[in-house]
């Protein structure tokens, strides 16, 4: 194709392929970063999550929650969901996101459930918790990511998905970038406690490094300085609010 009509099909996609989503967002960046597996071209529209706008909340009535894909007019929620649907609706186009086998495809939706229910809320909790409440929530984060760091070890390869980004890097991809950001703020800068460390988990270091600079990600992430403010207001209001619950109680 030359220049003229390339440029002619990415501005009629872009008036076909539309995503509601937010700048912060874990779950509207692992979409984001699919489209650009994907070479997608689409429009971009930011929401305001305290205002939502008429079209999120008739786009998604049942969550009311971004990200959103909305296809020839047809809307698409979840951002799992969505992950699967470019995956399925390009699936000409750039690297597949699920394997083709069945058993690898299985396996990778596993994985991205683990994730979800598994890995991310004591990671979480650590991050939003002090005291012994924090420290059990580090045992189980360690615990669990030990199990894929041994996943990733074991298999040999550079990504979850073998030698290219897949559905579970995709799924996992945020923690790369939140993981520091949350030691950065609980250890108010200094040194101290590490969630993940080359020591303990040299693939999973190793992994997020390459996951972060690799092409579909790394024109695509927040940046720092307006992420890890946020972050620390949120820490902050967490552990305020729980003192605050405590104190109540002693009264
Ligand atoms: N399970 C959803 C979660 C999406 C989600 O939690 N989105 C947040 C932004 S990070 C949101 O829209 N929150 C608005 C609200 O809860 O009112 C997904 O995977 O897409």
């Amino acid at each position: 194709m030359n220049h003229h009509l390339e440029q002619q099909a990415a501005e009629s996609e872009k008036k076909k392929v539309k995503l509601l989503g937010f700048w912060a967002s874990p779950y509207v960046l692992r979409v984001k970063w699919a489209l650009a597996m994907k070479g997608v071209e689409y429009e971009y529209v930011e929401e305001d999550l305290q205002g939502k706008s008429a079209e999120l909340l008739a786009y998604n009535p049942v969550h009311k929650k971004v990200p959103v894909l909305v296809y020839h007019g047809r809307p698409i929620a979840e951002s799992q969901v969505i992950l699967e649907f470019i995956d399925d609706a390009w699936s000409h186009r750039g690297d597949p996101i699920l394997p083709r086998d069945p058993y690898q495809r299985a396996m990778a939706r596993f994985w991205a459930r683990f994730q979800q229910d598994k890995l991310s809320p004591p990671i979480w909790r650590w991050f939003t918790t002090e005291g012994e409440e924090q420290e059990a929530a580090y045992e189980a984060a360690v615990e669990q990511l030990l199990v894929l760091e041994k996943e990733l070890a074991v298999s040999g390869k550079p990504f979850f998905g073998g030698e290219k980004v897949g559905f579970v890097d995709l799924s996992l991809g945020t923690l790369a970038y939140v993981i520091p950001i949350y030691e950065e703020i609980v250890t108010g800068g200094g040194g101290g406690v590490k969630m993940v460390t080359e020591e303990k988990m040299p693939s999973l270091a190793a992994w997020m490094g390459r996951f972060l600079s690799s092409p579909a990600v790394r024109g695509h992430l927040p940046p720092l300085e307006k992420l890890r403010p946020r972050y620390q207001a949120m820490r902050e209001w967490f552990l305020v609010s729980a003192r605050a619950k405590v104190e109540q109680q002693q009264q």
